[in-house]
């Protein structure tokens, strides 16, 4: 979630009661965020490996001047695209633009990806295909509280963001109805008029099954299929043959179920599909949502009041980290780096040649597979990657065999302490920029202190390092506002066109959403009202078949076992695991497991087993509970080291988004490990 906070000189924290999206609601991640600025494991000097060794304290000079020296090496050595760079959706839109540009003008390598690929690219993917554009919700989120029927996919947002239930507490209050699809029973399923709660992995048969009945039942808009879309017909024969009791037996959810489902979202005056990580954090991913788009297409949704399709993205900036460059395929504005056009323009903006810039560089998780193979020297910015990419110990491995890795944190998290530089870097609260929100809105966040001394921003890190490697002229900004300056010029005319958004613009306006430019001064909050993003304006159907994941449980690994999050912990945990309240609340990871499950092993309540996939085993507390599937285990994945679950997780990856199977794989439960 992306929440408006106000932060006093006494570092005391409240929600911003004026701001449009949470409304002053903070969780309490937000309520004990401004511990983390005066933490006393917080990192202020820069690290670095001795003679023997050992992380020291050394001078910023020092610091900078190794990693420039050693990329260098690197590269003469190895090649330009020997050097990698690892982003993060947690970075202001300045700082992964300018990590976008440093990676191709300062380094000149192709190999920068970030995390936001292991979060929601799989809906982007998909959005794009559908629409022609990728913009989380293409709606405020006001528009949730005047929806008839939600349906809520993959996401347990009660607990990963608990400011944005207000605008569902007022839909049910307005009456409208809550349908979720699940395999577990968790806090958002609790306030569902319907859940579905199927088997993972088994999303595109779900959505083919319901659309099936919807045709069956007569409940398709005809006329906004011909005069909107393309490709029905093509859906419509395939999703012929998903016979809901066949889709029964696929998904596990009753026929019934599936039919009540369908009705309630065909009949309803508005209604809207909403995507969250569980649907789409699988080997198909893009599929999963393509098929529920279709669903919101059939209906005639999307475009229309109070309706239509969204992905409710995770991370602080998850929407403007993923428009600006920081992605291998990708230059500022969602201009694409194989596009000719594209590449001149930006090479004009950046006062180089277009042959300068590198091509397409490599996917998130084929990067970090890569490390010590073809890529030999790492720069790491926003992320704990030996905690959150999936098959961690293998990526762990990986990461050691690098010739050289630099980590810019607030903290030493799992992945700094491989590090051979490590940057103290300065927190949320202590520099300014600007973050697009899941609505596509842009917002501005304000300097509230100063970092402690031996801190340096971001940006300051990556114009010191751009000047250091040549790069004077191109990495000579004095404050954020010029790189967002920079970022706006990058962006005129491109899909994510933030070419008329200001400083003062957003601060009068609470946020502007893109796209903004002189056809629309003031921005564009509501997309599809009348055209798509599409070649010839119209929404594209996709004929999807489900296919099973890459895992499936067999008589050797005989359950799925699925991933996630806690209201209490954030991601790979680094920050979070450090704020004691936090901690009390969840002190160490858990595996839910289902009673008559537990009790076929004899296990109950707190014992600890082995969970063992064809990767790595490791050890966990037991939840016994009814709330997850018999043939299901869960687990979430913010501890780091022996308690990490990602040493479990299959990094199949999706053809298209090139996400991993976060989301599913097969599993045994063993109450002692065999050697
Ligand atoms: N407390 C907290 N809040 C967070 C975060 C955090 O770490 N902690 N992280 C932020 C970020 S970056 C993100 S991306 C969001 C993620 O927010 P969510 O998408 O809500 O989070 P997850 O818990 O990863 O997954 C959601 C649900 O997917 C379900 N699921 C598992 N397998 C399947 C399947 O096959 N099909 C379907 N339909 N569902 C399945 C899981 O049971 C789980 O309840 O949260 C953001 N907010
Ligand atoms: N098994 C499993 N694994 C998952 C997921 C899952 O559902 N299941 N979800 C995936 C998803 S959706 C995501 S988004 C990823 C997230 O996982 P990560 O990419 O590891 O993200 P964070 O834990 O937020 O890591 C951020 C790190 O960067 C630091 N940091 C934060 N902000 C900044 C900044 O502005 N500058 C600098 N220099 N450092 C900063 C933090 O202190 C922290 O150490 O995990 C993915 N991994
Ligand atoms: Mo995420």
């Amino acid at each position: 979630m992306q929440c408006g906070m106000v932060i006093d000189e006494r570092l005391r924290v409240s929600g911003n009661d004026s701001f449009p999206t949470n409304r002053g609601a903070l969780c309490v991640k937000g309520w004990t965020s401004a511990e983390l600025l005066r933490h006393p494991e917080r990192l202020l000097q820069p690290l670095a490996r001795n003679g023997r060794g050992k992380l020291t304290q050394v001078s910023w000079d020092e610091a900078l001047q190794r990693i420039a020296v050693r990329f260098t090496e690197v590269q003469i050595k190895y090649g330009r695209d020997a050097a990698g760079l690892f982003g993060s959706g947690a970075l202001t839109n300045e700082k992964t633009y300018l990590l976008g540009k440093f990676a191709r003008i300062a380094l000149g390598t192709a190999n920068i990806d970030y995390n936001g690929r292991f979060c929601m690219s799989s809906a982007a993917a998909a959005s794009n295909k559908a629409f022609g554009i990728d913009r989380g919700l293409p709606f405020p989120v006001e528009d949730i509280a005047q929806t008839e029927v939600i349906l809520m996919v993959g996401s347990n947002s009660a607990e990963t963001m608990p400011p944005l239930m207000q605008y569902f507490e007022q839909q049910r209050a307005n009456g409208g109805k809550l349908i979720v699809i699940d395999p577990r029973q968790s806090a958002t399923t609790n306030n569902a008029t319907l859940h579905l709660k199927l088997t993972p992995g088994s999303d595109a048969a779900l959505a083919n099954g319901i659309l099936h009945i919807l045709i069956r039942d007569g409940l398709i808009d005809a006329d906004y299929v011909h005069a909107r879309t393309s490709d029905f017909e093509r859906v419509k024969g395939l999703v012929a043959t998903y016979w809901p009791a066949q889709v029964e037996r696929i998904t596990g959810v009753p026929e019934a179920q599936l039919t009540q489902a369908a009705h309630l979202f065909g009949k309803a005056k508005s209604a809207m599909i909403l995507t969250g990580r569980g649907t789409e954090q699988q080997s198909q991913g893009v599929n999963n949502v393509l098929s529920y788009i279709n669903i919101a297409l059939a209906t005639g949704r999307v475009g229309s009041p109070f309706s239509g399709y969204g992905c409710l993205t995770g991370q602080g900036n998850g929407q403007g980290g993923r428009e600006h460059g920081q992605k291998a395929d990708q230059l500022p504005g969602y201009r694409k780096i194989d596009d000719t056009a594209a590449r001149e323009y930006i090479a004009s903006v950046w006062g180089v040649s277009e042959s300068e810039l590198p091509k397409v560089g490599k996917s998130a998780y084929e990067l970090l597979n890569s490390l010590g193979s073809e890529i030999k020297a790492l720069l790491v910015m926003g992320s704990n990657i030996v905690v959150s990419a999936p098959n961690a110990t293998h990526i762990k491995a990986r990461v050691r065999k690098l010739d050289f890795l630099a980590v810019a944190d607030f903290f030493l998290s799992e992945t700094a302490q491989l590090a051979d530089v490590v940057l103290p870097a300065a927190q949320w609260a202590e520099e300014e920029g600007t973050m697009t929100n899941l609505e596509g809105r842009v917002l501005l966040r304000q300097r509230a202190v100063a970092p402690p001394e031996g801190v340096k921003t971001d940006l300051e890190i990556l114009c010191e390092l751009g000047r250091r490697l040549g790069r004077k002229e191109q990495f000579a900004y004095e404050n954020p506002r010029e790189v967002f300056d920079e970022l706006r010029l990058a962006t005129k005319g491109a899909l994510a066109d933030y070419s008329g958004i200001t400083y003062e613009k957003i601060t009068e306006q609470q946020g502007v959403f893109w796209p903004c430019n002189e056809a629309q001064p003031n921005g564009t909050p509501r997309l599809f009202a009348e055209k798509f993003a599409t070649p010839d304006g119209r929404a594209r159907f996709h004929a999807v078949r489900h296919q099973s994941p890459a895992e499936e449980p067999d008589a050797y690994y005989p359950f799925y076992l699925t991933t996630g999050r806690v209201l209490s912990h954030y991601q790979s945990g680094t920050q979070t695991r450090r704020v004691q309240k936090l901690v009390d609340m969840n002190p160490e990871p858990f595996a839910e497991i289902h009673p008559s499950t537990a009790k076929r092993f004899g296990i109950t309540n707190g014992a600890v087993v082995w969970l063992q996939t064809r990767r790595d085993a490791a050890q966990f507390k037991v939840k016994v509970t009814p709330t997850i599937r018999e043939d299901t285990v869960f687990v979430p994945f913010h501890w780091g080291g022996a308690q990490a679950v990602n040493r479990l997780t299959n990094a199949a990856l999706d053809p298209t988004s090139r996400m991993p199977e976060f989301k599913v794989c097969a599993v045994r439960i063993q109450t002692n490990i065999e050697s």
